[in-house]
């Protein structure tokens, strides 16, 4: 339900959306500047919600789980910008909202370090196996150290790594392979610079040779139309029953079932999800098994990220709303075209 608390009325001031619940510092400040109609109750608004709510301001700021499609905006005509507190933005219908005059912008670069961090923390919590672990003593199952029978893992020091999307994300997993002293193989829509391949001592490799020689596969490119299922059944059967595999991109890279499938049977060893096709709902046969690692999509979850995420958000509205051009705009071609 829409639950917008904060909001005034009567005022001169130009009327925004905050959809979901931000940093109260930053909702005073943008109430100096704007009136702000905002959803601090952080309970997603319906499609039907989110379209009253749009076409009553001239801005909003949103997050991955607000789909900004042509439906969203129908009615918006006097919305100039919507700013997304996320990289990721298959939330927005680019051209849709380029058709109506909307700027759309992203929040990149101040994440890519704390993404990178989670995406090697998830790697490490799946191949050592320290959920299950922990799940393990928590159920009272630890009754003596054993050599063999205790959880064994799959070691990540001078292994090879696979990365698939080789942007700023990918290429900071990369950097910090190297000092694990992996082995690093990539594979990408388009090659890396030679400076940048040696930056992070990563070859380029077709994506079959990737799944056939990595020992960890980590998923880190963006969800399109081309991208969905990059990983099914028939890929999963190209990897090693050794092997690991890391989503910290999105639901729908990964065809869910057929991973749960894979880990049943054993066809790879292990899985870390942070992203799940249809979330926040999470596949049942996912739920059965010990040998994946759950993460209710966290890779940029940390209080000064994501402090900078709504800052940098907020900076890409406000430009916009001045005539100015939003540092992260993702259709440019707008900015010659801009509503009065
Ligand atoms: C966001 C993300 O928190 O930036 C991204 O692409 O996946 C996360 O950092 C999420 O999309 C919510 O907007």
């Amino acid at each position: 339900m829409n639950n917008p608390e904060n909001n005034q009325s009567l005022s001169n001031k130009p009327k925004i959306l905050v959809a979901r619940a931000i940093f109260p510092e930053a909702l005073a400040k943008l109430a100096e500047s704007f009136e702000v109609r905002s959803n601090q109750a952080d309970q997603v608004f319906t499609p039907q919600e989110l379209q009253k709510e749009l076409s009553e301001v001239v801005g909003a700021l949103v997050t991955g789980s607000e789909r900004i499609d042509a439906g969203a905006i129908a009615g918006a005509k006097n919305l100039k910008i919507v700013a997304n507190v996320s990289v990721g933005y298959n939330n927005f219908d680019v051209p849709a909202m380029s058709a109506a005059n909307v700027m759309a912008s992203n929040t990149p670069d101040v994440l890519t370090d704390t993404t990178a961090d989670f995406g090697f923390a998830l790697l490490m919590a799946t191949a050592r196996r320290i959920t299950e672990s922990e799940h393990w003593i928590r159920a009272g199952k630890w009754d003596q150290w054993s050599i063999v029978n205790n959880p064994l893992g799959m070691d990540l020091h001078h292994s090879t790594l696979g990365i698939i999307g080789m942007g700023r994300i990918g290429q900071g997993i990369a950097k910090r392979a190297l000092g694990f002293g992996m082995k690093v193989i990539y594979h990408n829509r388009s090659r890396l610079s030679e400076s940048d391949e040696k930056a992070c001592a990563a070859s380029y490799v077709s994506k079959e040779e990737l799944l056939r020689n990595a020992d960890h596969v980590v998923l880190v490119l963006p969800y399109t139309a081309h991208s969905h299922h990059t990983i099914g059944a028939k890929e999963i059967a190209l990897m090693k029953p050794t092997a690991t595999l890391v989503n910290i991109a999105r639901g729908g890279i990964v065809d869910d079932l057929a991973l749960a499938q894979a880990l049943k049977a054993g066809t790879i060893f292990a899985a870390g999800l942070d992203v799940f096709e249809g979330e926040p709902q999470v596949n049942p046969e996912l739920l059965k098994l010990s040998n994946v690692v759950l993460a209710p999509h966290i890779a940029s979850a940390t209080e000064k990220t994501r402090r900078a995420m709504v800052d940098l958000a907020i900076e890409n509205l406000r430009a916009a709303l001045d005539g100015k051009k939003p540092p992260n705009l993702i259709n440019p071609e707008l900015f010659k075209t801009l509503k009065n």
